[in-house]
């Protein structure tokens, strides 16, 4: 940090505020965690800088003896922690994963069935605003109106009357458990290759704390800096047969030369991720939601869906008359970081939406509990209930930057065993 402040004070200031900010206020995004220093000192190692294009023992780059052998440990570690036959871990981004499956098996043009980003899909899944949707012809499946789940039988008969070349699964705001088995079956019974996005819950799924698609699917794409605590970075997971494709499809079809730094850090972020306290914070991200949608409904909220399987609330604010813009302002005025987010069949354009997305694995990350959950509950049911009241909204602060003095983000002693 020294040398930067000689360089360029001006970012300098910038990333001491956004460790500021970071400390003093309680994030419950749900797409974001807080990375251990392990993994920001390694992202930001001599690897930043080296040029390694093509896969270990076959680049286009001398002085990769290191690169070799680094990429080989993130592959192997990757693997045994989610069961998979292959792992490229090359991919920049989820995006980026996601874009490098379409391109191995599909052509220009192809069908694709993916769930609705207004449902709880993703961008990437076929949105109009994405490219995918240029690239390819996409139909989308949503949740049932009535248990706001996806309706698996409505999945079964778009896949009958679409054949689609690919089913897609995997969400951003989506609370509950997917039924892996189903839909693989439903693809099976099409012929239909079956890829899962799981970036929101790959730390959930590398504790073993919900069920893995990993068997199911022939595809798994997932980003490392969401549950799975890693830093940035995305990973694509296949069955043996598609590796090779899938490789060819990273590199050279969609990247040039991996980032190798952030390669390196998905090597700390695995090996973390196999230790007993990894999947302990893991099971506390999921009580830690749990009793927050508890607690929300007991100040009146609507929960979608009534309740949570992993580390997502999301609630509905029509009933308080509430808008998610309006909240979202208001909460970040008191030191609550979260984000508004569409409802299934929402009302609301996406700049408003009637609701908001809150996550658990930041402030389980810190060391966040249910006593601290419930009074998180409270201070957002206390900002909410009074929207422009300078004082309330001072106090609740002061509170939150108490509490937070209390959970230190980086700590030492994170996943250290
Ligand atoms: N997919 C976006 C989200 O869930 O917020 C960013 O990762």
């Amino acid at each position: 940090m020294h040398t930067l402040f000689v360089d360029d004070p001006e970012v300098g200031i910038l990333i001491d505020q956004e460790t500021s900010r970071l400390q003093n206020t309680i994030n419950l995004i749900a797409a974001e965690n807080h990375a251990p220093g392990s993994i920001l000192t390694t992202q930001g190692s001599v690897f930043s800088m080296k040029a390694a294009e093509g896969y270990p023992n076959a680049r286009f780059h001398a002085g990769c003896a290191h690169t070799d052998a680094l990429e080989r440990l993130a592959v192997n570690r990757c693997r045994e922690l989610f069961g998979a036959d292959h792992a490229n871990v090359q991919p920049h981004s989820g995006v980026a994963a996601n874009l490098s499956v379409y391109f191995a098996m599909l052509d220009i043009g192809d069908r694709v069935l993916s769930m609705k980003l207004s449902h709880g899909g993703h961008l990437s899944h076929g949105a109009t605003a994405s490219i995918t949707s240029r690239c390819f012809n996409f139909s989308h499946y949503g949740v049932s109106p009535k248990t706001e789940r996806i309706d698996y039988d409505a999945v079964a008969s778009m896949a009958q009357e679409r054949q689609p070349r690919m089913i897609v699964a995997g969400a951003s705001s989506y609370p509950r458990l997917i039924d892996y088995a189903r839909l693989a079956e439903i693809a099976a019974g099409i012929d239909a290759y079956f890829m899962v996005d799981m970036a929101h819950i790959a730390g959930l799924v590398a504790a073993k704390a919900i069920p893995s698609p990993v068997p199911h699917a022939d595809f798994v794409t997932f980003t490392t800096y969401k549950t799975l605590m890693g830093g940035r970075g995305g990973v694509v997971l296949c069955k043996h047969p598609h590796a090779a494709r899938i490789d060819r499809s990273v590199f050279p079809g969609c990247q040039g030369t991996p980032a190798m730094n952030m390669v390196a850090a998905k090597a700390v972020c695995f090996q973390r991720a196999g230790k007993p306290a990894f999947r302990e914070i893991q099971r506390q991200t999921i009580s830690n939601a749990r009793c927050l949608a508890k607690e929300l409904a007991a100040h009146g909220y609507r929960i979608v869906s009534d309740g949570t399987d992993n580390h997502i609330v999301l609630i509905d604010l029509c009933t308080k008359g509430l808008t998610g813009e309006n909240a979202e302002n208001q909460l970040e005025a008191a030191g609550l970081i979260v984000n508004r987010n569409p409802i299934p069949n929402d009302r609301q354009g996406p700049h408003n939406a009637s609701g908001l997305r809150l996550g658990t694995p930041a402030i389980t990350a810190r060391g966040m509990k249910e006593a601290e959950v419930k009074q998180i509950a409270t201070w957002i049911d206390t900002v909410l209930n009074n929207q422009g009241q300078q004082r309330v909204l001072e106090k609740v602060a002061h509170e939150i930057a108490t509490l937070c003095n209390r959970f230190p983000v980086f700590r030492t002693d994170s996943c250290s065993s």
